[in-house]
């Protein structure tokens, strides 16, 4: 059903969730609808760029979980973006909770190769503790972190199950353990997994699909949606600095946005879209009134940690052919922590290791280098050739292959980025569904005497369980561009407030 409302809606933000409001409202009738982005492209954190001859995933990487239920699945199929592969309905029906079965190869800081024998019996312990703590339903108690209880399990459950190995065995499988964490830290986008809720770890729903990616570029994804945009509909490099909304009185115009560029916007509405990042950093200087405080307090309970990629590119490679994802595991690790204690000197060390672009027909021989938390804000502030000279020595060390040199690098900086300030969100200590559902919330909150819906929260940490993904972000959306069209649909026909934008 076509609206045909004049209300004026401002997007802030043309990341995926901006652009799938914008989308729904048009497509819906509203003739009125804008988005304002701070920087100069559509897409925010799904960036495709350039590395020598191939493209790479400088943010989103995969589809997690493609299958009928993921919308971000449904539009790549409709628009023809995705391998045969992944079109496959076996692909479809695999469930991986999240954690892929890629074919690993591990390397320990002797320059040892390490077996799945090595390996299997600590992997399988992290696993279960890794279930265990999606399964613990109330927050604090008796630890407050994933990080704090998978700590303590382990080593109770070690001192009732490895009973039968020698006392270098049961280290190793230690530091294979705090290998698994640095894993964590980077799928969680998190500095330490002390820092993730235990309460709040299982609210993270997991779709079934063995995770894809986009061979053209997930950019394609965000290219179709725009062309189906009306032109004109955004305005680039014009960042937002200040929303006026009114929790007490109605106002001619509801909504005033104020930019950067001195520009003043009158709207009836707003849907605040920018990162969680940037929204606990400017929340003061963006609200006027100030956000009420439980949501505030959402803001800065909810998690938001960086995590990085380097790319890294060889002659030859290093690794088996079948090999998917390269571990390396240090042997002086047996504390099981996943934060360094001196972030300058050894920040490399909190890098878990890799995964291995495929098909290599179509990338040569490069490598993904995952790397979480302070250590990976640290490494944006080095130069290229730091890094890579960094990177050259820990494969040197980890491979005992003293020649390997790469080829070239390239490294994401998204803790740097001004309009993201990291990379996605997280439960962090003492959060509950309810902060998500503060976080959606619009204002004014209900039993306001001013109109309705003034301001609208979208965005990736705003789902109550696929936050940190791009379908999550993707569904707010959608979410709230349906909140618009049914206050609309239940106050027709005098529907239509004044003026233009
Ligand atoms: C996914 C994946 N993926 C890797 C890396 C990153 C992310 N994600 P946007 O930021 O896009 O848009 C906001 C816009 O607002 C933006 O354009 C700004 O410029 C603009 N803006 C800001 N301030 C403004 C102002 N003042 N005025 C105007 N404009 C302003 N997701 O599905 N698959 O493989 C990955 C990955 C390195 C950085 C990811 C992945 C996250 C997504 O990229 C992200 O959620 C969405 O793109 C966000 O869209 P948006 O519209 O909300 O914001 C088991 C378990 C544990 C639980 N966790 C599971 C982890 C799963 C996540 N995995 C991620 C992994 C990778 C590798």
């Amino acid at each position: 059903m076509a609206l045909s409302v004049d209300a004026r809606i401002v997007v802030i933000g043309c990341g995926i969730s901006g652009i799938a409001a914008a989308h729904r409202l048009v497509k819906a009738g509203f003739h009125h609808v804008r988005i304002l982005e701070a920087t100069a492209r559509s897409g925010g954190r799904i960036k495709t760029g350039r590395f020598g001859d191939n493209i790479v995933e400088i943010g989103a990487n995969w589809i997690h979980g493609p299958s009928e239920e993921n919308p971000v699945f449904c539009l790549a199929r409709q628009y023809g973006l995705l391998d045969p592969e992944a079109l496959d309905p076996d692909n479809q029906a695999m469930d991986v909770g999240g954690h892929p079965p890629w074919v690993p190869n591990i390397f320990s800081s002797s320059g040892r190769k390490l077996t799945a024998e090595d390996m299997d019996p600590a992997r399988e312990m992290f696993a279960e503790l890794l279930y265990d703590s999606s399964e613990v339903q109330s927050e604090g108690e008796p630890f407050a972190s994933v990080g704090d209880f998978v700590r303590s399990e382990v080593q109770r459950r070690a001192a009732e199950r490895w009973t039968d190995v020698d006392a270098a065995t049961r280290s190793l499988r230690l530091c294979v353990i705090s290998n698994m964490l640095k894993v964590e830290c980077s799928i969680n986008g998190t500095h330490s997994m002390d820092e993730v809720g235990l309460g709040a770890f299982g609210l993270y729903k997991t779709l079934p699909g063995l995770d894809c990616t986009f061979p053209g570029g997930y950019e394609g994804l965000i290219k179709h949606l725009m062309s189906e945009l009306p032109g004109g509909l955004v305005t680039y490099s014009q960042p937002v600095s200040r929303v006026h909304w009114s929790n007490t009185e109605r106002r001619e115009d509801p909504v005033m946005i104020e930019c950067d560029s001195g520009q003043r916007i009158a709207a009836d509405h707003v849907v605040v879209t920018v990162p969680l990042g940037y929204l606990k950093k400017h929340h003061s200087a963006l609200f006027c009134p100030p956000l009420p405080l439980h949501k505030l307090h959402s803001v800065q309970r909810l998690g938001f940690g960086t995590n990085n990629k380097i790319f890294v590119e060889f002659d030859a490679p290093w690794w088996d052919a079948d090999c998917e994802v390269i571990h390396f595991v240090w042997e002086d690790e047996d504390s099981m922590e996943d934060q360094v204690p001196d972030v300058q000197r050894s920040w490399i060390k909190k890098l878990f290791g890799f995964t291995v672009l495929k098909p290599t027909e179509r990338y040569g021989h490069v490598l993904c280098g995952w790397i979480a938390g302070h250590e990976s804000e640290y490494m944006e502030t080095l130069s290229d050739q730091e890094v890579a000279h960094s990177m050259a020595q820990l494969i040197r060390r980890f491979t005992g292959n003293p020649i390997i040199t790469p080829r070239r690098i390239q490294r994401s900086q998204w803790f740097h980025d001004p309009w993201t300030c990291g990379s996605y969100s997280y439960p962090g200590k003492g959060c509950s569904a309810q902060d998500l559902e503060n976080m959606m919330e619009p204002l004014p909150t209900k039993g306001s005497q001013s109109q309705p819906l003034q301001v609208l929260f979208a965005g990736e940490a705003t789902h109550p369980c696929y936050y940190s993904t791009v379908h999550g972000a993707l569904l707010t959306g959608w979410r709230e561009a349906d909140r618009l069209i049914s206050h609309y649909s239940s106050i027709r026909p005098s529907a239509s407030s004044k003026s233009k934008i």
